[in-house]
């Protein structure tokens, strides 16, 4: 059953000529509010009359990271403060936080996305949602808890740091579904099977994102928990989760094009990549409007197709994600992405999704280490079997990599399990 058919299968047309509407109406409105896009406009001859529709866009300025951060903290938004109802912002690792924020219409829009995201992910009224995203300035705590209540679904506000309790609180309340990222719902299916729950459990559905993870982690995490996992991506910049999500087919993510237009460029070139091509994800807001983005660099890449759906749906698709511009690893050379090693390792089958890239940099060459935990049973007596597996792996890595890995194979629950995103590199080069 489709929730949203209005919004989620219009024709191509369709979807142009709103998009359209929207853009125009949009321009508009931020040139004569937002000074920061006026003088960039200028700088580059543009008018808002000059943007006629979605054929138009290219004409726009890109904005980066950088750009918010300049105008840190309230200097992009575009509605006086009085209309702004609620403040997010994401730390990041280096210089100053970014700061976004919502009218009491975003707040509705936002909302919305989220409910469409969970109702293609099978949750509704009758289903209990534990929310396991971290609440506060993080956006995907109170931005799943809304959506979730406007789908009219009971929703359990956990938020990250107490698994026990989660884990008690699944069972005591039958929750059917979960939100979390996915590499707690690994480390929550872990405690479960530990203490020989798993069977105690009514839970159906996982909605998981906020970071990259693979295509067989999602069905490892399927097999683990008897669920349905579904991919769940969005980034506080342009909303917070809800921007594009995976319907039953898993054959990309549907982006909700009626509010955000994406655009899929070379990062070095800057000009429109092919339908399929991979490269950076851009994104215009067309109806935000305390915090609207023009052309807004994600880093994340991945690539678009506008085929229909098998699901009916008509919205564009995004593919799973590949990483991001700024954690691709290069290595003598190579262009390594952390989700290549997990793809690998979890293809193989032998070893556990639990992995950390270490690099350094000795006599002036870089080394890559991928840490990865095995069963008990290969540190028992068996020697040969725990050196003949660190072999196998090594090559298997090298063949994704195309190039020589020194592989640790370390005992189950050395390596450190995140309750948010994970962390699943250390580079000593940024170190020194
Ligand atoms: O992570 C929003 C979110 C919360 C999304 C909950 C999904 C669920 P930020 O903290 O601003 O916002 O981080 C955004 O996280 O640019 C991607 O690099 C990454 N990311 C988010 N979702 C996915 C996903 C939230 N499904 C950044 N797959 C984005 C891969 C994702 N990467």
């Amino acid at each position: 059953m489709i929730w949203n058919e209005t919004k989620e299968c219009m024709s191509r047309d369709e979807i142009h000529n709103l998009q359209s509407a929207r853009l125009v109406k949009m321009v508009n409105r931020v040139y004569h509010s937002v000074e920061f896009y006026r003088k960039k406009m200028q700088q580059l001859g543009l008018e808002p009359g000059d943007i006629g529709g979605i054929e138009d866009l290219n004409k726009l300025p890109f904005t980066t990271k950088n750009d918010l951060r300049d105008n840190y903290p309230f200097g992009l938004f575009a509605v006086p403060q009085s209309e702004v109802v609620r403040i997010h912002a994401s730390s990041g690792t280096t210089g100053k936080a970014t700061v976004v924020g919502y009218t009491r219409k975003d707040i509705d829009l936002w909302q919305e996305c989220v409910a469409r995201v969970l109702a293609m992910a099978g949750v509704g009224p009758n289903d209990k949602i534990q929310v396991a995203y971290g609440y506060g300035l993080f956006t995907g705590g109170l931005g799943l808890h809304y959506g979730a209540e406007n789908l009219g679904a009971t929703v359990i506000p956990m938020s990250t740091g107490n698994t026990q309790k989660l884990i008690t609180m699944m069972q005591d309340f039958g929750a059917t579904a979960i939100a979390c990222t996915p590499s707690y719902l690994l480390h929550i299916a872990e405690t479960l099977e530990d203490a020989g729950l798993i069977n105690n459990i009514q839970l159906k559905a996982a909605i998981c994102g906020a970071e990259p993870w693979t295509e067989n982690m999602r069905k490892e995490i399927e097999a683990k928990l008897h669920i349905k996992a579904y991919d769940i991506y969005g980034l506080s910049e342009i909303l917070g989760p809800g921007v594009a999500a995976d319907c039953e087919y898993h054959k990309g993510l549907h982006v909700y094009e009626d509010h955000f237009v994406p655009e899929i460029i070379n990062s070095d070139t800057l000009e429109a990549c092919k339908e399929g091509e991979v490269g950076e994800l851009v994104f215009t807001t067309i109806t935000k409007e305390a915090f609207p983005l023009f052309r807004y660099r994600t880093k994340d890449l991945t690539s678009i197709t506008y085929d229909k759906c098998e699901c009916g749906r008509t919205l564009a698709r995004i593919d799973r994600f590949k990483g991001r511009t700024d954690d691709m690893l290069i290595i003598r050379g190579v262009n390594v992405f952390p989700s290549q090693v997990e793809a690998a390792l979890l293809e193989m089958g032998e070893t556990s999704p639990h992995y950390m890239l270490i690099v350094d940099r000795v006599n002036n060459l870089d080394t890559l280490e991928v840490q990865v935990e095995v069963e008990e049973r290969f540190f028992s007596d068996e020697i040969k079997q725990l050196e003949s597996l660190t072999k196998k792996i090594a090559y298997v890595l090298q063949s994704a990599l195309g190039l020589s890995v020194k592989v640790k194979l370390v005992e189950p629950k050395t390596i450190q399990r995140s309750e948010g995103k994970a962390k699943r590199v250390i580079d000593k080069r940024k170190l020194v």
